[in-house]
């Protein structure tokens, strides 16, 4: 591969994708093939259990790849060590115990994978020969980009949304229902043209469709921001978030996750009047389904590889990762003259991009301090570019992570870019650790003001706690006028630190009542010209930073919390704040149980948000803040779906026909509705199926009205609340 990785030419674009694996320490040594077969096994299998059932990657997904290429290389050697328990007989993913287990009506399977251009060439080959492809008729493939998300299926009765299940292992998943109804892009009903194509228009079919659950890169790393503000372990990889996600035992933490999903398949296309899967893609959008809109149908292998191309050359320019283009037959009889393998379909392929990863020399690992006076060590390496971009440096985030990646000055390390966008270090090649690198330390004095560090009972960071920390104030003004905060263009790192080494700012209302444009036109750059003069920021460049921060007064309290840098308050609590309360006049008055009720929000956030508006000088910058006209308060937004049946209270019992009651009860919710499980006074509603006991009594003593099946199918549908 060369210098510029995946970014250049057709030629650099399907290089060598096996090309030097990343820990060289560890490939195969002089091993029977037995042995090293098992131990690959045992390898692959923890990693997948760290990757699918934990969450926590213990390897680099292109490491994962090496090891199962090698087990594959054995076992086509030696195909007596292929067992029905190996690694490769499995179509991935775990099934975890915390959710209820679906059994797929058919088998999701996973897709086959072609490491590099020639595997794509062969398969392309293989299938036009099986198909008879011809030049007057080729065949048709459908090319779509292979989104690095979660494997869901969603099933509909009756044109109703009733159920979501994860992959898990294929055969067996996990009912993620009540938290993937809170995905806004899911239609909870099939749209009315996408009907028309489904045999007796829908009624009485049940559809599963498939496809894949995702966090787009830039919610991604809005909830690292906020994991970092409150002190939590960030997410590796967008893929890692939107599973962490969707595994929370409460549906309302996923649904302040902004997940959002792509489908592309039908676990049974028998009943659909659709005939390929180009038509197919259509036939999902006019049901009202997000379809990803980067797909193409190709006939010829020509084709086939300028999708490949272009979709490595705009993969950062997507808001998802992809790790790969998946390329289909087109037509579904294509497909079922091809059929299955054991562990996947004969008619589709997945061309994996090479991994971004990159090696380069830690030079330094240098202390920062943060806003809220956190001491975070971040690794400074050779520049590399890496997915479009030169890196230079990322985040450790604490002593724990410099240990458990064991980096030390010196080393030869490997990069990559998380979610396509954070700079991230893998790893050290343990081989190339030069004699004598030593093992990092966290500094016992701010490296900044030089006050002695604290490491808080049961926390991994270290902390400067000094009011007058410089490199705090700093941080906060920089933070103050970032993208998710104020987002006051032109205001530089750089920029801000002169201001703040040259006496211009100490908190962040003196942008808007103390900073001018003439004072700020004379900053120092700390750049000289080549005659050696001082270079300034200038008159140019001080009016248009200084026309930003006016608008920033109007971005809402929303942003003005986040950007105060109050200690757990990141992006999303700062949201849920302000919605909540609406002012801060009303939040600097509330209490710690008013602030704890929010949802969302516990005791930790809530002593947090108290210590804030306790200490005076806070309080101060607040209030000159309001006098600079800054907006301090927030428009009522309206909520996500409208919440027709809010304040009204549901109790579920007997058996239903049509419904699961866990599953109404969610639907129930996402409209706003309150749902118990035992009948008093405040019950608005019993719904009472067949066999119902003693809570069907109880509510006729209380005189509840209750509602026969056919008035909460009414509700469900229509979104109406019942009349008492
Ligand atoms: C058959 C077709 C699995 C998949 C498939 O973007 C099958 O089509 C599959 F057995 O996993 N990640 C896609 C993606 C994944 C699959 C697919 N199409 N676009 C994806």
């Amino acid at each position: 591969m060369d210098e510029n990785g995946m970014t250049g030419t057709q030629g650099s674009l399907f290089g060598d994708a096996s090309a030097t694996p990343a820990f060289p320490g560890k490939a195969a040594e002089a091993a029977s093939p037995r042995a090293r077969a098992a131990e690959l096994n045992r390898l692959l299998n923890t990693y997948a259990y760290s990757y699918y059932a934990l969450d926590k990657p213990q390897v680099t997904d292109a490491e994962f790849d090496r090891l199962l290429q090698e087990l594959q290389a054995i076992e086509a050697a030696h195909p007596e060590l292929v067992g029905p328990e190996s690694y490769t007989q499995r179509v991935g993913g775990y099934v975890s115990e915390q959710f209820e287990p679906v059994r797929h009506a058919q088998r999701m399977y996973s897709i086959d994978d072609a490491m590099n251009l020639a595997e794509l060439d062969e398969w392309l080959a293989r299938t036009d020969e099986a198909l008879g492809s011809t030049p007057e008729h080729p065949v048709a493939y459908t090319c779509e980009l292979k989104i690095d998300g979660l494997g869901v299926a969603l099933t509909y009765k009756d044109a109703q949304f009733v159920r979501a299940a994860t992959r898990g292992d294929g055969t067996t998943g996990e009912n993620v229902t009540a938290n993937v109804l809170t995905i806004r892009d899911i239609p909870h009903a099939l749209a009315e043209a996408g009907l028309a194509k489904v045999a007796d228009g829908g009624l009485g079919q049940s559809v599963e469709v498939r496809g894949e659950v995702y966090m787009p890169k830039h919610s991604f790393v809005r909830l690292n921001e906020d994991a970092d503000a409150a002190g939590r372990e960030p997410f590796a990889n967008p893929r890692n978030a939107a599973a962490g996600s969707l595994r929370q035992k409460d549906p309302k933490v996923t649904a302040h996750r902004d997940l959002e999903t792509f489908i592309y398949a039908v676990a049974d296309e028998a009943p659909l009047d659709v005939h390929s899967q180009w038509q197919f893609l259509e036939w999902l959008r006019s049901c009202g389904f997000s379809v990803n809109p980067n797909a193409r149908r190709c006939t010829s292998a020509a084709e086939v590889h300028d999708f490949c191309a272009e979709a490595l050359a705009h993969r950062e320019d997507l808001d998802y990762d992809i790790d790969g283009v998946v390329v289909k037959v087109d037509s579904f009889a294509g497909q079922a003259a091809l059929g299955f393998t054991a562990r996947a379909p004969r008619w589709a392929i997945a061309f994996k991009f090479p991994p971004e990863e990159k090696r380069t020399v830690l030079r330094e690992i240098r202390v920062q301090v943060g806003r809220t006076g956190v001491l975070t060590p971040v690794a400074e390496f050779d520049p590399v570019l890496v997915a479009g971009s030169t890196i230079a440096r990322a985040t450790l985030h604490n002593i724990d992570e410099v240990r458990r990646k064991n980096v030390r000055v010196g080393d030869t390390i490997v990069v990559h870019k998380a979610g396509d966008v954070i700079p991230e270090v893998v790893g050290p090649v343990l081989d190339l650790r030069p004699e004598g690198a030593v093992e990092f330390r966290m500094p016992s004095t701010c490296p900044s003001c030089g006050s002695p560090v604290i490491r808080e009972e049961g926390e991994v960071a270290y902390r400067c706690v000094s009011i007058d920390c410089p490199a705090q104030a700093t941080e906060r003004l920089i933070h103050w006028g970032s993208r998710n905060a104020m987002d006051i263009d032109g205001l530089g790192d750089e920029i801000v630190s002169r201001m703040v080494e040259q006496g211009l700012l100490s908190d962040v209302a003196d942008y808007y009542d103390q900073l001018t444009e003439g004072a700020l036109a004379d900053v120092s750059t700390g750049r000289q010209s080549v005659d050696g003069d001082d270079i300034v920021v200038g008159k140019v460049i001080a009016k248009k930073v200084m026309a930003q921060v006016e608008e920033s007064k109007s971005r809402g309290l929303s942003r003005v919390l986040f950007g105060l840098g109050i200690r757990h308050v990141g992006a999303n609590v700062a949201s849920a704040l302000a919605k909540h309360f609406g002012s801060m006049q009303a939040l600097v008055t509330a209490t710690d149980e008013e602030i704890a009720a929010v949802d969302g929000i516990g005791p930790k956030i809530a002593a947090s948000v108290r210590e804030f508006f306790q200490v005076q000088k806070n309080v101060a910058v607040v209030e000159r803040l309001r006098e600079a006209g800054v907006v301090l308060e927030e428009e009522a937004r309206g909520p996500e779906a409208p919440q027709t049946l809010a304040g009204l209270t549901f109790v579920l019992t007997g058996t239903l026909e049509k419904y699961n009651r866990t599953d109404a009860g969610n639907r129930l919710k996402v409209l706003g509705a309150k749902v118990s499980g035992s009948v008093s006074k405040k019950t608005s509603f019993v719904v009472a199926g067949a066999a119902a006991g003693s809570k069907l009594t109880k509510a006729e003593q209380l005189g509840v009205p209750v509602l026969d099946e056919d008035a909460l199918d009414r509700i469900l549908t229509t979104g109406e609340a019942p009349q008492a």
